[in-house]
């Protein structure tokens, strides 16, 4: 019977930092998993080595669910990111190496195709509205049917979300930038750009917004008031989900649909949301949400109250989890969109995916398994792996503020 042989964490930074797990099988079978958590990468990758590496060594790969819960239960410790982005790291390797074995792409694995293609949108920003317009054109232009806008809030140095000549990349300092925050200037200029983006360009795509967890539950309730007429595709993180209640009061003043969940890493960080019809869209995701098992598990829970994913896919969550991600995607009923925000050109080097868009569409390759190649030969050309923050918000009053 095969079992596991070999587990190596692969740390490379094409452009960004990675960490990758590479599980091997006795026959020889290897499969891949993203362990990659943005900021804390390094608690990850020890995590991995350090406790759940020698767990595998020997066990049958073929039993997913069963070493998902040894790894779960057994750390007694409940949840967390860092745990959960390893157990995912695990599990999704366990989906490749199955997929491989039977000859399949995973996709078939998960119940086989329920769409052609999988929706996906892409980001337009800008420092100021003429750049942002000028954004959204560019990715129209080129075909996308769904587009997430983002602009400068003046006077609001390093907003999120918008890149300033080139891409946007958050994590990008030794130590976290300090960014200031006004919610009274945000709540004034963000309805405002948004309409400009209707009025240009009309209602023929989906548009979406990111509030990047920044307001008060009622604030949020304001923001979703004013752009209702505008008729998003979703608000996102209106407010932090760490009280689930919260949303409660978004819900009973606004029909503006919400999406929640990228910063979220298991089934009961959502229930009360999903199960009390709180949110639209679910954001879990593979690498953070324990990996292709437990992000089924949050999406099935998620039909039954006609909630849709729309898992994260941030450059932070490497090709692997967009494979991952986009064969989820294609098999579930209640699929809603997927974020591409794309990876800086040097992944491509080390993570050859076989995914394509086309359109406004991503589609997974018939490869067996994820369909991702690791090419440790080009990793090696981007082995250098430092520490970079994600950005710290502050109050003009300087106090902290949710990021
Ligand atoms: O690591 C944090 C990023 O992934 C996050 O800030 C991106 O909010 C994000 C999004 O919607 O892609
Ligand atoms: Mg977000």
């Amino acid at each position: 019977m095969s079992r596991v042989e070999s587990a190596e964490v692969l740390l490379a930074s094409p452009g960004r930092n990675f960490v990758t797990l590479r599980v091997t099988t006795t026959d020889g079978v290897t499969g891949l998993g993203d362990a990659t958590l943005n900021g804390r990468e390094s608690a990850v990758a020890h995590y991995l080595r350090d406790h759940v590496v020698p767990l595998l060594i020997g066990r049958d790969p073929a039993r997913i669910e069963d070493t998902w819960q040894y790894l779960f239960k057994g750390a007694y410790w409940r949840r967390g990111p860092v745990t959960m982005t390893a157990i995912a790291a695990v599990d999704t390797a366990l989906w490749d190496i199955k997929g491989k074995t039977a000859g399949l792409p995973l996709y078939q694995l998960l119940g086989g195709r329920s769409r052609d293609g999988v929706l996906v949108y892409r980001h337009a920003s800008g420092a100021s509205v003429d750049e942002l317009l000028d954004d959204v054109a560019r990715l129209l232009d080129a075909g996308c049917l769904a587009v997430r806008a983002q602009a400068q809030v003046p006077g609001i140095a390093g907003t999120y979300g918008v890149a300033h000549g080139g891409r946007y990349e958050p994590a990008n300092a030794a130590l976290p930038e300090e960014q200031p925050w006004s919610t009274e200037a945000y709540l004034d200029f963000a309805p405002t750009y948004l309409a400009q983006v209707r009025e240009r360009f009309g209602f023929g795509f989906h548009l979406l917004h990111d509030v990047h967890h920044r307001l008060t539950p009622i604030e949020a309730a304001r923001f979703g008031q004013a752009v209702e007429p505008l008729r998003l595709f979703w608000m996102e993180d209106p407010t932090p989900a760490d009280s689930q209640e919260a949303f409660e009061l978004i819900r009973r003043h606004t029909t503006t649909p919400i999406a929640v969940g990228e910063a979220l890493t298991s089934i009961w960080d959502v229930q009360h949301l999903i199960t009390r019809q709180l949110i639209d869209y679910v954001r879990t995701t593979v690498v953070h949400a324990g990996g292709l098992t437990h992000l089924k598990r949050i999406f099935d829970l998620a039909a039954l109250y006609q909630v849709r994913s729309g898992s994260h896919g941030a450059s932070d969550l490497s090709p692997v989890s967009m494979a991952a991600a986009a064969h989820l995607d294609t098999a579930i009923p209640n699929f809603g969109i997927q974020e591409l925000m794309g990876h800086p050109p040097e992944a491509a080097e080390v993570f050859h995916t076989g995914l394509r868009l086309d359109g406004g569409y991503l589609r997974v390759s018939e490869a067996p398994g994820l369909g991702v190649e690791y090419d440790d030969a080009a990793a090696a050309r981007f082995a250098e792996f430092s520490p970079k923050y994600l950005p710290i918000a502050r109050r003009l009053d300087g106090s902290v503020h949710d990021w």
